[in-house]
């Protein structure tokens, strides 16, 4: 039987069925299933579709994992060579930030920017607490807005705790597969409860809001829910939570394909003179000369060559 695995503990895993019964069935992965690689940690990630057979104590064995269309994925720890797959099959990448507290470098969205590119998944990024901007804030958060919006992403300001941009936020999302991403504290959780009543996922403790978060949520878990719209339709969408990430490992990123995961040095990289342009300090680079004329921001290009650096420098798993 097909199914959807929407939460994964440990050696279990709880699965959707496919046809939509909403009994979930917890399941084990079959003990002779071979690992792709065995580079991954997780053989099984939420979001993936799955082949189980039914057990007569109700459980399920998971017998095949079906072809991922997509998945986000990461080093495990920060030395590590092992990968953690986070999800699966999305549609669209939410990435969760704030500019009090904690503050989201531009640096840690675009390396989660450049894995979404990487795997062709739409991504936006979602500043949340908006509630507690003064003006400085607001005009650095314009700020970031203006360089993502230069290089063809969508920003938005909302604030779970007053609905700011919520209704906005279930247009966008309404009939998809989302994952909301970002550092321990940003608010996923309580985005997730703003946008679906009723919903109760676990959020930190106030006084634990200070600049670190405290890893509240655990484990992925993914809602399917009915997506409550203003004008009292409602759209079944599946968002996916999951726990803070410290910092972001990106894994199987070659370096000569970096500047095509920028999508602002796509319409450009092809009028460098050399043909192997790393657009660092070639002579007559395109991408450097867009930088000059503002048509590639300089927060950006500056995260190029931060992640160009750390991938040549070994850092980064392939
Ligand atoms: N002022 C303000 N605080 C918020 C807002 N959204 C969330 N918070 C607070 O921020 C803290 C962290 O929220 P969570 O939803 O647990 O954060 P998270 O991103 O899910 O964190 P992890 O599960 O640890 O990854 C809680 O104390 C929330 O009450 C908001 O819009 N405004
Ligand atoms: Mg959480
Ligand atoms: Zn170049």
């Amino acid at each position: 039987m097909l199914g959807l695995v929407i939460r994964t503990t440990g050696s279990w895993y709880k699965v959707l069925p496919q046809n939509d019964t909403s009994e979930t069935v917890d399941c084990r992965l079959r003990g002779n299933y071979r690992l792709r690689g065995n580079k991954q940690t997780n053989p099984v990630a939420v979001g993936d579709q799955v082949d189980y057979t039914l057990q007569a104590d109700g459980t399920g064995v998971i017998q095949e994992v079906c072809d991922r269309r997509n998945y986000i994925v990461r080093k495990a720890t920060k030395l590590s060579k092992q990968t953690h797959v986070i999800a699966s099959n999305i549609d669209l990448l939410c990435i969760v930030a704030t500019l009090g507290f904690p503050r989201t470098s531009t640096g840690f969205i675009d390396r989660l920017l450049v894995t979404a590119e990487a795997y062709h998944i739409p991504a936006c990024i979602i500043m949340n607490k908006c509630d507690l901007y003064d003006e400085e804030l607001w005009g650095l958060h314009n700020e970031v807005r203006d360089i993502y919006a230069t290089a063809g992403y969508p920003l938005y300001a909302v604030s779970a705790h007053e609905g700011t941009g919520v209704e906005e936020l279930r247009k966008l999302i309404a009939g998809k597969t989302v994952l909301f991403s970002g550092h321990s504290g940003v608010g996923k959780s309580a985005l997730l409860n703003a946008l679906v009543p009723g919903l109760e996922a676990k959020v930190g403790e106030v006084s634990d809001w200070s600049m670190k978060g405290k890893h509240t949520t655990t484990f992925a878990e993914m809602y399917p829910v009915k997506m409550p719209m203003a004008d009292g339709a409602e759209e079944k969408t599946y968002i996916i939570d999951s726990p803070g990430i410290k910092e972001f490992g990106m894994v199987d990123i070659n370096l000569g394909e970096l500047s095509h995961f920028f999508p602002e040095m796509r319409g450009v990289l092809h009028d460098c003179h050399f043909a192997n342009c790393t657009h660092r300090h070639e002579p007559h680079c395109a991408v450097i000369q867009a930088v000059e004329e503002g048509a590639i921001t300089a927060e950006r290009y500056n995260n190029y060559i931060g992640i160009y650096d750390q991938i040549e420098g070994g850092n980064v798993t392939r």
